[in-house]
């Protein structure tokens, strides 16, 4: 991303929550996203950085940060690895569909940088900013997506879900 997005991201405010699970790789993601955001523009007084123990625990903290109408964007990062039992699967799809539920009742984009991988060495590769960079990419989607709901918004419309998963008007963003 051209470092000229200063001008449009200057003042963007990011949450991250990141997984301490497999440590050596999402400090790697975490690295990545933070010095892609600053490359960018964005001040480091803009982000707040909240770690959790693995990524299951991820939504909840996603959620409550995008509640919290005090970011434009909130960044997950996690790595799940497949060992030989089906903890693997529960904890993909959960963390999935758990970010997609809580991005949809916000309307905040929550961005998914959670590596999904056989091996530690899948890993490896795609959090290498010198390779795959998923935290850098995970930071480029964030800002990507603020540019886009900005226009979004703009059309007045919101996402139609139960009464009850609704989020209050009057803690939506201004458009
Ligand atoms: N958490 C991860 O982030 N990655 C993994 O690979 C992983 N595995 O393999 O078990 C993992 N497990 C912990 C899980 O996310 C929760 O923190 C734990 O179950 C407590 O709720």
């Amino acid at each position: 991303m051209a470092k000229n997005t200063a001008r449009t991201v200057a003042g963007l405010r990011f949450g991250i929550v990141v997984a301490r699970f497999n440590q050596r790789i999402t400090s790697q993601l975490l690295r990545a996203c933070t010095d892609t955001l600053m490359y960018c523009g964005v001040a480091a007084k803009d982000v707040q950085v909240e770690r959790v123990p693995g990524a299951f625990e991820i939504p909840l903290v996603a959620c409550m940060m995008a509640r919290a109408n005090r970011f434009d964007a909130v960044i997950c990062l996690g790595a799940v690895i497949r060992g030989d039992t089906p903890h693997f699967d529960y904890i993909c799809s959960e963390v999935s569909r758990g970010i997609g539920q809580a991005a949809m009742e916000t309307e905040v984009p929550i961005i998914f940088g959670v590596l999904t991988t056989d091996t530690v060495a899948q890993a490896q590769e795609r959090a290498d900013p010198k390779q795959f960079n998923r935290g850098g990419a995970a930071a480029q989607s964030a800002i990507e997506m603020v540019t886009v709901m900005r226009r979004v918004r703009a059309l007045g419309s919101h996402v139609d879900l139960s009464p009850s998963m609704r989020r209050p008007a009057a803690q939506r963003p201004a458009k």
